[in-house]
C-alpha cells in the first residue's frame, strides 16, 4: 500500500505516476463504470485499497460516525480535513471528499477547494442543500439550497483548485427532497454549466426507478454519480446499461465494522474472555502489516544510530552438550541453569555490557527450549551432523560489519571483551596463555589448543601482533607458543568477509560440515590472512560437564 501502485488495474490511458486527482478524473470519465468504496479513516481507507478498489469515498456520514458524532456538521471541516490527511497518506488511491453543503457560502467553498488541493485529496462532492447538513435519509422534503447561489458556490470552488486535475462533483438532492425528475435535471444541468466535473444524483428510494429515468433523460455532457444505499437490489449492469459514470458504496465500511465490533464487545463482556473470540478475528500481526511496520524497521536499519557501530554479536548454541547428562535432556547447554539463570541468559548479558545488543543465536539441538527474549534466532537443523563452522554458516547472513562470535557455553570476565574490542586486526582471537592451569579437563571438553607466533612469557610485551600459526592436534604436540582459543573472536568488517570467503570454501570443497572453528581459523592462517591474537591469562570458563557446571558456579 502507500506507494504500492497496481497499474494493470487503473483505468485505460492514465498513466501510472499521475496525480490522484488525474486518476479520479479518469474513473469518473472513462468509458468503465467506476467504484467508490466508503472508508472514514486511515485504517478503513487501507483495506479498501487491499481490496482492490481504486477510489475512496470520505463519507460524511461515515467519518461523523466514526468519530461519535451526528451527520450534521458537528465536526468542524478542519477536523475532517485532518481524518482525511490521514487517509491520504495512508493509501495511494484518490480520494473523494463528501463537503456536505461546503460548510457555509462559496468563500467556504474556496478556502475548503484550496485546502484539499493542498492535502492531496483528489476532489469533493457538495450538495444542494443547507448548513448544517441533514443525511439524506433522515426525513421527507429536506430544503434545497437555491440553485444559482449553489451555482456560484461551484464556480467558486473551481476557481480556488490548484490542482488542475480537482474534482468537483455537484451533488444534485432534488429526488430526496421531493422535487421530482424534471427539477433534478434541471438543476443537475445549471451545475454542469457553473462547472460541475459530475453531478451526483441522490436517491433514497428502494428501486432505482428514479435513477433510471434520470439516466435515460441526461445528455451525457458530464459523468454521473450514484450511491446505491436503499436500491442495493438493483444488479449492478443496470447503471452499467445506462451509462452510469461511477458508484459510490457509501457506508458500508462502517456498517461492516459497527456489526464487527458490537459482536465483539457482547461476546467479551458475557464471556469475561476473549477466547471464544480469538481465531475469528483479525491478528496483532496483521494490524503491524496493514500499517507497515516492515518499512519502519527497515527505515530504523538506515537511520537510527548503530549503538556507536557497536559490533553485532553470533552466539553458536547447537550442542547439546551430552556429558551434563540429564541436565541437557530437554534443552541444549546453554540453557542450563547456573546460579539460577541459563548460561546464554549470562553470556548475552556480558555481550550487552560491552555494548553488543545485537545478538543471533544458532540453535540447534532442542531449539525450542532456546527462547530468551530480545535475540535472534537462527537454527541449524543438521546440528547432530555438523559442527562449530557449519553452525557460523547458518549465520552467514549476519556475518557483515564489526562482529563478536562467541561459543554460548563459556562465560568470561567482561574486561577480556571489553579489551579485545579494543585490539587491532581484522580477524582477533582471545587465546589464554594460562591454558596449562585449566586441570582437570574431561575428555569431552574439546579444546581448541592454538599455535602462536610468539610465546606469552613473562618478558611479553605487546607491540607486534602474535599471529595464529596453527591449531595444536593434542596436548602433547604442545610447546610453549601453544594457548588456548577461549570462544570469542572479534571480526572488523574486512574480518568477516574473510571468514564468509572461508566458510565458502569450506563449503565447496566438503570440509564444512565437521570443522570447529579453530580449524577454520588456522585455514585462515595458512592462506595468508592469520588472525590476531590477544593473550588473557585465565578468568574464563567453558562448560562441558559437571565439573565445569560447580567451577561455573564458584566463578560467579
Ligand atoms: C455520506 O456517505 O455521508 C453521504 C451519502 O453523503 S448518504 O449518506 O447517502 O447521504
Ligand atoms: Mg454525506
Amino acid at each position: 500500500m502507500g506507494t504500492n501502485l497496481t497499474p494493470g488495474s487503473r483505468q485505460a490511458g492514465t498513466p501510472e505516476n499521475a496525480s490522484k486527482a488525474a486518476r479520479l478524473r479518469a474513473l469518473l470519465e472513462g468509458p468503465e463504470l467506476g467504484f467508490l468504496m466508503e472508508a472514514h479513516d486511515g485504517l478503513s481507507s487501507k483495506i479498501a485499497e487491499e481490496a482492490g478498489f481504486e477510489a475512496l469515498w470520505a463519507s460524511g456520514l461515515s467519518m461523523s460516525a466514526a468519530l461519535g458524532v451526528r451527520d450534521s456538521n458537528e465536526a468542524s471541516w478542519t477536523q475532517v480535513l485532518e481524518v482525511l490527511e490521514f487517509m491520504a497518506d495512508a493509501t495511494s488511491i484518490p480520494i473523494l471528499m463528501d463537503g456536505d453543503t461546503g460548510y457555509g457560502n462559496f468563500n467556504n467553498v474556496r478556502r475548503l477547494v484550496a485546502k484539499l488541493c493542498q492535502r492531496g485529496i483528489a476532489g469533493a462532492c457538495i450538495e444542494d442543500k443547507l448548513f448544517p447538513k441533514t443525511n439524506s435519509f433522515i426525513g421527507d422534503g429536506q430544503p434545497l439550497a437555491d440553485m444559482d447561489e449553489f451555482c456560484g458556490k461551484i464556480k467558486a470552488g473551481k476557481d480556488s483548485q490548484t490542482d488542475p486535475d480537482f474534482v468537483l462533483v455537484a451533488r444534485v438532492e432534488a429526488l430526496i427532497s421531493g422535487w421530482g425528475l424534471d427539477e433534478a435535471l434541471r438543476r443537475a444541468h445549471a451545475y454542469r454549466d457553473a462547472g460541475a466535473d459530475a453531478v451526483l444524483i441522490h436517491s433514497k428510494q428502494s428501486s432505482a426507478n428514479e435513477i433510471i429515468s434520470f439516466m435515460q433523460e441526461w445528455d451525457d455532457s458530464c459523468p454521473v454519480v450514484i450511491v446505491p444505499t436503499t436500491y442495493y437490489g438493483t444488479p449492478t449492469g443496470q447503471f452499467r446499461a445506462v451509462g452510469v459514470g461511477a458508484v459510490i458504496w457509501a457506508n458500508h465500511s462502517i456498517r461492516a465494522s459497527i456489526s464487527a465490533m458490537r459482536a465483539a464487545a457482547k461476546r467479551i463482556h458475557d464471556e469475561e474472555s476473549v477466547i471464544g473470540l480469538e481465531d475469528g478475528i483479525a491478528t496483532v500481526k496483521d494490524i503491524f502489516k496493514l500499517v507497515g511496520n516492515d518499512e519502519l524497521k527497515d527505515a530504523e536499519d538506515r537511520y537510527l544510530p548503530t549503538d556507536g557501530d557497536a559490533p553485532r554479536g553470533i552466539v553458536l548454541a547447537a550442542t547439546r552438550g551430552s556429558a551434563l547428562g540429564p541436565l541437557t535432556e530437554d534443552r541444549p547447554k546453554c540453557m542450563v541453569e547456573v546460579q539460577g539463570q541459563p548460561l546464554l541468559r549470562r553470556l548475552t548479558r556480558s555481550l550487552h555490557q560491552s555494548g553488543i545488543r545485537d545478538v543471533a543465536v544458532v540453535r540447534g539441538y532442542a531449539k525450542e527450549a532456546v527462547d530468551l527474549p530480545n535475540l535472534t534466532y537462527i537454527d541449524n537443523d543438521a546440528y547432530e551432523a555438523t559442527g562449530e563452522a557449519a553452525s557460523l554458516a547458518c549465520a552467514l547472513g549476519r556475518l557483515s560489519g564489526d562482529t563478536v562470535i562467541a561459543y554460548g557455553d563459556i562465560l568470561f570476565r567482561r574486561y577480556i571483551l571489553d579489551a579485545l574490542l579494543e585490539t587491532h586486526g581484522d580477524i582477533v582471537l582471545a587465546v589464554d596463555a594460562l591454558w596449562r592451569k585449566r586441570t582437570d579437563r574431561s575428555e569431552s571438553s574439546g579444546r581448541d589448543l592454538v599455535q602462536c607466533s610468539r610465546a606469552f612469557l613473562p618478558s611479553f610485551i605487546e607491540d607486534d601482533p602474535v599471529l595464529l600459526e596453527a591449531v595444536v592436534a593434542d596436548e602433547t604436540a604442545a610447546n610453549e607458543q601453544t594457548g588456548e582459543w577461549i570462544g570469542i573472536a572479534r571480526l572488523t568488517a574486512k574480518g568477516a568477509e574473510l571468514v564468509k570467503a572461508e566458510l565458502e570454501a569450506m563449503s565447496a570443497d566438503g570440509s564444512l560440515e565437521t570443522a570447529d572453528l579453530a580449524t577454520l581459523f588456522a585455514r585462515l592462517a595458512e592462506s595468508g590472512n592469520a588472525p590476531h591474537v590477544h593473550y588473557v591469562a585465565g578468568h574464563w570458563l567453558d562448560v562441558n560437564d559437571a565439573f565445569d557446571l560447580a567451577r561455573a558456579r564458584d566463578f560467579l
